[in-house]
């Protein structure tokens, strides 16, 4: 099913399946430049799934767990995780599941539940990019995790096939990179505004010293949220930014 969707060049081309790895991002990582080139990777499930900033990102089983290698010159890397979230977020769409929006910097939520998340780690002019969609796992899961703000597909209601699902993640992906790279990052940046869900909404973001809320306002061309807060504009660039919900700040 994978090799079925997949409509790319190289990315994905070369597609490694694994029963269980520690990190499927930590594989890329692990391979020498050339044998990067067009290379995926999956895993059933990994015992060391890695979130942003050190966090553990929960890979018992029954979720994609997926991650390519991209080779591209250095100024491209920062903008991965803009690029990768909106592959996503549309790869979700044309696989009929409705409702996918991004919250800044690039989770992909549904009904205000996070049902996919995204690490990109760069070295030189190469990144693994990895990517964890929940599929299968039940409600029961997420409780039994304390994850109350996560959800599967499958609690949404959608039988998702996953390896289709990643054969259109990287087709997707390989076009949004492809933008970047042809100097149409602009055109991205559009696309990636109208799908983010922080965009309009309130936000808290949690600084080292200090914990800010107030409406984000913009994507800017670094990539940056911009919020107006009642102390005047801010431009964040990383760390945690909350989205306002009906249930609180997620
Ligand atoms: C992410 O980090 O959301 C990036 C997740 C990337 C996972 C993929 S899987 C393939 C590849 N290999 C890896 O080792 N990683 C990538 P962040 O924004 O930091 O969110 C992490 C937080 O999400 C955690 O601290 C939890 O609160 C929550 N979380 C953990 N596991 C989750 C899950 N399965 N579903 C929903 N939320 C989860």
């Amino acid at each position: 099913m994978y090799f079925s969707v997949l409509d790319t060049k190289t990315l994905g081309q070369n597609f490694l399946l694994l029963e269980e790895t520690d990190s499927t991002n930590a594989c890329i990582k692990r391979t020498q430049l050339e044998e990067a080139q067009g290379l995926a990777v999956a895993a059933l499930r990994q015992s060391a799934g890695r979130g942003r900033l050190g966090r553990v990102w929960e890979s018992e089983g029954d979720g994609l767990y997926l991650s390519f290698a991209v080779i591209t010159a250095a100024e491209n890397l920062t903008k991965l995780p803009l690029a990768t979230a909106v592959a996503a977020a549309k790869a979700l769409e044309d696989a009929g599941i409705n409702g996918a929006g991004i919250k800044w910097p690039n989770d992909i939520l549904i009904s205000d539940k996070k049902i996919a998340g995204i690490l990109c780690q760069a070295w030189g002019n190469k990144a693994a990019v990895g990517i964890g969609v929940n599929i299968g796992q039940s409600a029961g899961f997420f409780e039994n995790m304390g994850l109350p703000n996560g959800a599967s597909l499958a609690m949404l209601g959608y039988k998702t096939d996953m390896w289709m699902l990643a054969g259109r993640i990287i087709t997707n992906a390989e076009r949004c990179i492809s933008l970047i790279e042809s100097g149409n990052y602009d055109f991205l940046l559009k696309k990636y505004r109208r799908l983010c869900l922080s965009l309009g909404s309130k936000v808290e973001a949690i600084g080292v010293a200090e914990t800010v809320r107030g409406i984000a306002t913009d994507v800017d061309e670094s990539g940056r949220l911009v919020i107006d807060t009642p102390k005047g504009r801010i431009s964040v660039d990383s760390g945690e930014v909350k989205l306002r919900t009906p249930q609180g700040y997620i």
